[in-house]
């Protein structure tokens, strides 16, 4: 009997969450709980880390879980490690849904990087007007460069201070548009925009707006996870969970 576990947090994950429920799936959908109210999902939901490697088999056993969906953000890193591992433990099949990367185009003026650390090392040391569009887990990071003034977009509001001196929040949740992240930008007076190569449609309006508006992205690429088998769509996922050998 199929029963499927869905690690959730992005776009995908909630189209596909959609369909295993129209489809009458027997799934479960896992958050991180990393926000105060995410959306809620047409599926029964859990919230919370499972408690590493060992608290995940233990959990695929205890619930009888026959498949695991890993439809985490690319920069998700530590859970799809973690899902790998515990898969392969409880002899769990497991495959990702995944957006392929953003790829540069006419017109955009891109420097790529390998971490968060260098992003903030590719900032120019003459006071700029950052776009920090890349949530609010790696921003101490930035903290190299205190001479720039950042603009924060954040799914909730810090409880704690900010460990950049010059900061404005914004309290947003995607998916975002272009109008919105153009006119954002303008009144912030953007002249650099640092982005997680998040790839999907979700976080995109920034690298079109910047295009637009001729500025340069800081674009960080993403963090390596063990191989696992790659779907890049739900109807993929949904041909896979019937003839998994697939
Ligand atoms: C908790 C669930 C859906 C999912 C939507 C996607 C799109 C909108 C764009 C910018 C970039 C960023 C951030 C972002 C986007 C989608 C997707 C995506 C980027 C929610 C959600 C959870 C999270 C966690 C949150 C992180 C943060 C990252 C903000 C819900 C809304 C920057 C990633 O405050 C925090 O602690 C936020 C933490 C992880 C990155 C970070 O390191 O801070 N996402 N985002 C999930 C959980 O608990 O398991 O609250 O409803 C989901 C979405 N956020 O169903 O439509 O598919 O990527 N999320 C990035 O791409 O760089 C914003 O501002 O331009
Ligand atoms: P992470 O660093 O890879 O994971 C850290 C720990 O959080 C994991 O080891 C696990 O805890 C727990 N966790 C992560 N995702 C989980 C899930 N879907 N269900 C249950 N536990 C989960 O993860 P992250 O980058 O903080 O991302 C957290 C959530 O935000 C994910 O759902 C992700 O899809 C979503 N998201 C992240 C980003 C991003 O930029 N990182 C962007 C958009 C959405 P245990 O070890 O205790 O099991």
């Amino acid at each position: 009997m199929t029963r499927i576990l869905l690690l959730g947090g992005t776009t995908e994950a909630s189209a596909l969450a959609n369909t295993l429920a129209e489809t009458g799936a027997d799934a479960v959908f896992s958050y991180a709980g990393r926000t105060a109210k995410p959306v809620s999902q047409p599926l029964p939901t859990r919230v919370g880390g499972f408690g590493g490697v060992e608290g995940l088999a233990e959990y695929l056993r205890t619930e009888s879980i026959t498949h695991v969906v890993d439809a985490t953000h690319p920069f998700a890193a530590q859970m799809s490690t973690n899902a790998v591992h515990a898969c392969a433990a409880a002899g769990v099949t497991l495959c990702a849904l995944e957006r392929p990367v953003w790829q540069a185009g006419e017109g955009d003026s891109w420097v790529h990087v390998g971490t968060i650390e260098e992003a903030a090392n590719a900032l120019p040391e003459t006071p700029a007007r950052v776009f920090l569009a890349i949530g609010k887990q790696n921003l101490t990071q930035f903290a190299v460069k205190p001479q720039h003034h950042y603009l924060l977009r954040l799914v909730d509001a810090p409880e704690a201070n900010l460990p950049l001196p010059h900061a404005t929040v914004e309290i947003a949740r995607g998916p975002f548009d272009v109008a919105g992240d153009t006119a954002l930008m303008q009144r912030h007076g953007t002249t650099h925009v640092v982005a997680k190569n998040a790839g999907g449609a979700g976080a995109a309006a920034k690298l079109t707006a910047a295009r637009t508006l001729g500025l340069p992205v800081i674009m960080i690429g993403r963090p390596d996870v063990p191989a696992r088998p790659i779907k890049g769509s739900v109807a993929e996922v949904m041909a896979w969970l019937s003839h998994p050998a697939a």
